[in-house]
């Protein structure tokens, strides 16, 4: 196990299409391990592949206080959506930003858990909006990507005034 560097906005590897588990081999179970730990340390309430510059549909997600209920997600499939709802999102990948973002509010998708056993899900308020977050990020989609694009670029800018701030106290 390890803590994986995450990839930060603008990096353009975060637009990159995820491609589907064709196996899920030891190497693949140790980067469910390594993703799940990465997101406690982050911390974070979940994590995709592709955050992690592994373009592989595979989420790791645990919303419970005691962080001690991880879900897997692998190959997740979309099935059903229903209502719209609008919340405060986070990501990872764009540290220090928080911005209202409208999703369904009810889903039902089916993923392969950790032992390549098929299952079904039915979510509704932050682990739905979760679950989209994530399902997005392996389709190469940002939450700021559904924000105007003069509001995107307020953010490009706080952010790179992040990273200069950042360069200056390591120097
Ligand atoms: O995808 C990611 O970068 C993870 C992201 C998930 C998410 C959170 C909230 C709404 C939508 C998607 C985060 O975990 S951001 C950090 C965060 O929200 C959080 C961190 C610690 C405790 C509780 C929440
Ligand atoms: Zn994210």
């Amino acid at each position: 196990m390890a803590i994986l560097n995450i990839l930060k906005y603008p990096d353009p590897r975060l637009y990159t299409n995820a491609s589907e588990v064709k196996n899920i081999t030891s190497e693949i179970k140790t980067l469910i391990s390594s993703m799940a730990e990465t997101m406690y340390d982050a911390p974070g309430v979940g994590l995709a592949a592709t955050q992690v510059n592994i373009h592989q549909k595979i989420i790791v997600i645990d919303i419970s206080e005691d962080k001690n209920n991880l879900l897997v997600l692998i190959n997740p499939l979309l099935l059903e959506s229903k209502g719209e709802m609008i919340n405060q999102e986070g990501c990872l990948s764009v540290p220090e930003v928080f911005e209202k973002v409208k999703r369904a509010d009810w889903i039902k998708i089916s993923a392969l858990n950790e032992n390549g056993e098929k299952f079904e899900l039915e979510a509704k308020g932050l682990l739905a909006v979760c679950i989209q977050h994530e399902m997005d990020h392996l389709e190469g989609i940002l939450f700021i990507d559904y924000l105007s694009k003069l509001k995107r670029s307020m953010i490009v800018k706080k952010l790179s005034k992040q990273k200069k701030e950042l360069e200056r106290i390591v120097v």
